[in-house]
């Protein structure tokens, strides 16, 4: 059967039994309805198996290596955690004289972009203790595994550019507070870029590891809110300053 009978078929369940004028062609208005239909629904059609059509698009997956956990923590938790960090010590995102529009604090180990090396830092403050037990649970690790954290507060209009992390740290996870972010994620393909997104809710926690981290970069496009989080990383074993 042709597409465009499928289709109609489909579409407009009046179509075989229109009004019809006494000549047997089919009235007017019932025409300007069918043509109607056929706009607004065509985009919807064409492309599309006859399955499809049957159900919305389903998203499509992301990465092997991402993971996503909505509600990892209590709203109260966010709320302490929130207090805790706007106390701390909070400076710019200094790269290579350049400051970006976020705060960070780094601990166990910072990164040197001058010296390209990860340093050690000062130790995790204790009421970080419970949420790296919850991160690593989530992550199949043990909670001391997890050696780098890093605190960043993102001001409204603030965001962060395509990166990978850097090499001297292996897996990732991300504890997002406040507000949601789009977390995007892109590959180099032959045609351009290949992309995925996931909206982060605050409370909720993702992990980086295997493809995603190693394969594909990420970023956070600018937002309206401010927005904190809290990133976990466990360290490549061989890539740490002595
Ligand atoms: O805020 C986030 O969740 C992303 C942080 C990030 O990509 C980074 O610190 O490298």
């Amino acid at each position: 059967m042709p597409a465009a009978l499928i289709f109609k078929r489909q579409f407009l369940p009046n179509y075989c039994d229109g009004h019809r004028n006494r000549d047997g062609s089919r009235a007017r208005f019932q025409a300007a309805r069918e043509r109607l239909l056929l706009e607004q629904a065509a985009p919807y059609f064409w492309g599309m198996s006859s399955q499809e059509t049957l159900f919305p698009e389903a998203a499509p997956a992301m990465p092997d290596g991402f993971r996503y956990q909505p509600a990892l923590i209590s709203p109260q938790e966010e709320r302490d955690l929130i207090e805790h960090l706007s106390r701390l010590p909070l400076k710019p995102f200094a790269f290579h004289g350049y400051q970006g529009n976020r705060n960070v604090k780094a601990f166990g180990y910072r990164y040197d972009y001058a010296r390209r090396r990860a340093e050690p830092a000062g130790d995790m403050p204790d009421f970080l203790v419970p949420l790296r037990r919850r991160i690593a649970q989530f992550a199949g690790r043990a909670p001391d595994d997890f050696v780098q954290v890093l605190a960043t507060e993102y001001p409204a209009g603030a965001g962060i550019g395509w990166h990978r992390d850097k090499p001297q740290f292996e897996e990732v996870v991300g504890v997002s507070l406040l507000s949601p972010a789009n977390f995007r994620l892109r590959k180099k393909v032959v045609a351009g870029w290949q992309r995925r997104s996931q909206r982060i809710e605050p409370r909720s926690a993702y992990l980086l590891s295997g493809i995603v981290r190693h394969d594909w970069e990420h970023s956070i496009p600018p937002q309206a809110a401010p927005r904190y989080s809290i990133t976990f990383r466990t360290l490549a074993a061989s890539k740490v300053a002595p």
